[in-house]
Parts: structure tokens; sequence; C-alpha cells
């Protein structure tokens, strides 16, 4: 409908710049790799792109770790490589939604480098969180907080004199240093930076760790941190996430995104497990739309998908916003993957080749079955780049090729539980006989990619009936001729069928069945199939059937 706002419907499509496309041989993906291949995004028929950091930066976090917020790492290409993309998007109706890093900056940002070499207590210091020690001399950090990427929150400086000198605080790694949100020039400063690219014609924001800009006043101990809840960590609680004073930030940011024309969105990166947690930063007058990371941790289980799906739209309709789904992104294992595996898809942090190995045929079909339960549902779907082939994380790549920062600490700290996210960060196959897979012109990746990946690439599925990417293109095209993703949906109960197996929703006059149990599901007699995820049985007595680990959208008899 002219007029209705785009991305309470919206397909957006995640870039992760270093893996998409490479165009200058390096090995690398960059800008004028994405332009060059935004046509097959076109195809897909997705409505906006979603690119991660490009900024200039050190790329400790893969540029999550930003040395200027207004400049292109030439690792990407230029501020023009940019410009060229976004009109090219543009032109071809696609939207551009860019990553924004606020939680914390590079130290190598202008400003960290000014802040370690003024004095304590000095303005330049009072832009990030310094603290002297605890202790008799200071050798204890201010508090017990942890890096989510493993080990002390905190890092000791160091004086020009060699001497030790105040910490400072980081909630990733330690070339990450936390920005002090409660210092106003913090807040002019990205105000200015979301004006700066604003005015070059993006379309929105992502914002990463929109949870953790405010912390708790005087910086208290958490208790929360036990030695046996490793995830703890990470749960989106405590004195360092989801403090009050954060959507006051994010009012003053949709106020100036709503003085531009043409609906400029704000998407929040939010790990919070409390599902109403999360639905206050969707509230009218901040954000446009929040992760799911419910659906995204729901295992390969009926009740849990069910429950997850039913929990995500009361929350969501609680304040009026659309909820988003989503399966994969470069912070995950694949569910391609993630749904081969005998825990059934729980959110294992990496899978290394000593760990059991993802069964890759009941993977893939799971994830095919997964997507169209996803791709169903009223609200935003964000996909991930690669899984529109039905990519799987690598998982025999060697330990001495890794390069996320989350692996090395855990490795440093002598645990082989977590191999880090490089996974499902491997460059894409775009062509099945090309070196490196058509990825960069010389055939090089800055990953190796795995063995059997042609069978993968985007040339070897285009025009082939029953191809993973042919069925994201048709389910993608489907969803909108439908109008699912601004219907309203029940869940049904089928006749015969075990609920615990099977997940049935009715979204408009459409509905969508996933099977998840050993059997087959009958289908109502005299239904029409719209799309499956894989092929259709039919019994003894004529009927049709739904395999397990499948989905089929199917129009049931009028009465
Ligand atoms: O991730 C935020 C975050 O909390 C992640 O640590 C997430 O919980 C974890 O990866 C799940 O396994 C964002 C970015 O998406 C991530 O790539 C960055 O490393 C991180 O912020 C720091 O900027």
């Amino acid at each position: 409908t002219p007029g209705a706002e785009w991305w309470r419907t919206a397909v957006v499509y995640q870039v992760y710049p270093r893996s998409f496309a490479d165009s200058d041989g390096d090995g690398i993906g960059d800008l004028p790799g994405i332009t060059s291949r935004l046509e097959h995004l076109a195809e897909l028929g997705v409505d906006a792109v979603w690119i991660s950091p490009f900024y200039r930066s050190p790329q400790v976090d893969a540029g999550y770790d930003v040395a200027d917020y207004r400049d292109i790492d030439p690792l990407f290409g230029t501020l023009t490589d940019f410009d060229d993309l976004l009109g090219r998007a543009h032109s071809l109706g696609l939207r551009i939604i860019i990553d924004l890093v606020p939680n914390h900056t590079s130290d190598e940002h202008a400003w960290f480098r000014q802040a370690l070499a003024a004095a304590p207590g000095s303005a330049e210091r009072g832009r990030y969180i310094f603290r002297p020690g605890r202790g008799a001399a200071g050798e204890l950090p201010p508090n017990n907080w942890k890096s989510i990427f493993g080990g002390p929150a905190w890092t000791r400086t160091t004086g020009p004199d060699g001497e030790p000198g105040e910490w400072y605080l980081h909630m990733f790694d330690s070339r990450q240093p936390d920005l002090d949100w409660s210092n106003p020039e913090v807040h002019e400063e990205f105000e200015s930076i979301l004006r700066f690219w604003l005015d070059r014609g993006v379309d929105g924001f992502r914002v990463d760790v929109a949870h953790g800009l405010v912390k708790a006043d005087g910086l208290p101990d958490w208790s929360g941190y036990t030695a046996m809840v490793e995830g703890s960590r990470d749960s989106g609680t405590g004195p360092m996430f989801d403090q009050e004073g954060v959507h006051e930030i994010y009012r003053s940011w949709r106020r100036l995104l709503d003085t531009y024309p043409g609906q400029r969105v704000l998407v929040a990166e939010a790990w919070i497990e409390h599902l109403p947690r999360i639905a206050r930063y969707v509230r009218p007058d901040e954000m446009h739309q929040a992760f799911n990371f419910t659906y995204l941790t729901s295992r390969w289980d009926a009740e849990e998908a069910r429950q997850s799906i039913i929990d995500s739209l009361e929350a969501s309709d609680a304040v009026g916003a659309p909820t988003t789904w989503v399966l994969s992104n470069h912070d995950v294992v694949r569910h391609a993957s993630r749904f081969g595996l005998s825990e059934a898809g729980s959110m294992p942090k990496g899978i290394a080749a000593s760990d059991e190995q993802p069964d890759e045929e009941l993977g893939l079909r799971r994830a095919r079955a997964a997507t169209l339960q996803m791709l169903a549902l009223p609200g935003a779907a964000y996909l991930y780049q690669g899984e529109e082939l039905g990519l799987p994380d690598h998982t025999t790549m060697p330990d001495e090729v890794r390069q996320d920062p989350a692996w090395f600490r855990t490795a440093d700290a002598g645990s082989d539980r977590e191999t880090g996210r490089d996974g499902c960060r491997v460059p894409l196959p775009w062509s099945a006989a090309e070196p490196g897979f058509g990825f960069s012109p010389t055939g090089s990746a800055w990953l190796p990619q795995p063995e059997g990946y042609g069978r993968y690439a985007l040339d070897a599925q285009r025009g082939v009936a029953g191809s993973t990417y042919e069925l994201y293109r048709q389910a993608v095209a489907l969803r909108r001729h439908l109008g699912l993703a601004s219907g309203g949906l029940d869940c049904v109960e089928l006749a015969d069928t075990d609920p615990s197996e099977v997940v049935a929703l009715r979204n408009r006059e459409v509905l969508v069945i996933t099977a998840y149990g050993p059997g087959p599901v009958v289908l109502p007699a005299g239904s029409d199939v719209l799309l499956a995820s894989d092929h259709l049985g039919t019994d003894a007595r004529g009927r049709t059937l739904l395999p397990p680990d499948t989905t089929a959208w199917i129009l049931p008899p009028t009465q």
C-alpha cells in the first residue's frame, strides 16, 4: 500500500562486507563488490540491505571497533564507493541500513588516544569509563564485571613512565573501550554522526549492543555471575545492560530521524532474554524494530518454536510494534548447522572440528523448513547472507586461521568450548567452477572455504527448481503477494496430529504447517499446496503427506 510503513513488513538482508564479494582481489570483500552484486539481492526480492560495519577500523573485531565513524576503511573502499553503492541500491528499489556502534569505539579512535595521553580526571578521559583500581595499590579491577568475550571487563593503563594507572571499562575486547553515555559530548558526537549518514541518504541504522550504552550509577559489582552459568555474561541483565537511561537516547535519535523524509529506521540489537524488556525499545517514540533472538535461540522442537512465536507476537503487539524474525547472523552458528546437531539447534558458540559434527543433509532440510515457517510470520524478517544458498557453518576450520577475538580470548583462557564466530563468516560461493568459488577475482579468501562448497554456489542453484535459492525467492515473492507480513496469526491444531510434533499456523487464508516429529503429517484433504520446503509424499489412500522436517504453505479447501 502506498504510504504504508515499509519496515513493518520488510525482508532485510544482512551483508557482512568482508565476506560478501571482493572486487580488488585482496581476498576481503569490499563496497564495490557489494555494489556489483546488488542485482542478486533485487532478484531475491528483499526490501532492504543491512551492511555490517565498513568504517575505518583496525579490524580487531571485524569492524565493530570503529576508529573513525565518518570514513570508510581502505580495506572496503572510499566514501565515493559508498555513495555509488547507495545510489545503485536506491535505483534498484533497495533501502540501505548501516551499522552504528555507539557502545564502544576502537582503541585507535582519536578520542581514546587523547584519553590515554591525558591525566586522570581530564575531559579527555571523561568520554570513556576510567576508574582507579581497588586494592591497596589499585591493583584490582574497579568491579567484578566480565567481558562478553571472556576475562575481566577492565584493563589497566600504563603511564608515560611505565607506572600502572587507572583502569578502563570494555564490555568486549580490551581494544573496544566503552564510551561514557552520561557525558553530553558523547550524545552530541553521535547525533552528528547520525546526521552525517542521514544526509548522505541512508535509510536507517542497526544499533549495535543497543541495551549496553548506559551503566548503573556507581558501577556496582554484579551478583548475577555464577561459575556454573557461563551464559550469564550475556543474558542482557545486570548493572551493565538494559538500564532505564538508554531509552532517552533512542527517543532523541527518533526525533532526529523523523525530521528526515522517507521513513528512516532504527533497529535495536539487544540480547535481552526477557521479551517484554525488548519491547520497551520499540515503543512508538523509540526504535522501529528490535531483533527477536527468542526465535533464533529456539531449538528444532515444535513446542519451543510455537511458544517463541506466541510470546514474540504478544510482546510486540503490547507496544504496537511489528516483531522481527531472525534465524542466523554473523554472531551465531548458521541455522543449517545448528539444526543438524543432535542437540537440535540450541545455540552453540561455534563448532570445532573436535566437536560433534552437524548432519549436513538433515540440517539443510530443517533450515529450509524453518525458513519457510519464518517467512510466513507477520512482521519483518532478517536474512543473513548465504542462508539463501543453504550455507552451513565451516565446522572443520583449522584453529590457526580463526580470527574472531572471542575465540582468542577463550583459547587464551585454556577453554576449548567456544570456538568463536568465524564458522559463519566464510566468504560466499558465487560460482561453482571458479577458483575460490568466484568470491574474489584472484581466487583468494580471508577465511578458507569448506570442501564441497561448490554445491552451494549461486550459479549451481539459480534457475534450478527445488534449490534453496529458488525456494527463498519463491517464498519472499509469495509472502508479499499473499500479504503474510501484514497478516494476523492464529495457532491451530490439525486433526489427528500431535501438537508436540506439528506446528500449524493460520495467517490470512494460508495454513503453514511444519512437521517436527519422526513421522509424516497428513495434509487436510482437498488443500492446495502453495509452497513446500521439500518434496511431499502420498500414502496408499492417495492423501498428501508432509514428510518429517518439512514446512508447507497450503490453502485448505473452502467449505
Ligand atoms: O554483538 C553483541 C553481542 O552481545 C554479542 O556478543 C552476542 O551476544 C554474541 O556474539 C552471541 O554469541 C554485537 C555484534 O553483533 C558483534 O559482532 C560484536 O562483536 C559486538 O557487538 C561488539 O561490537
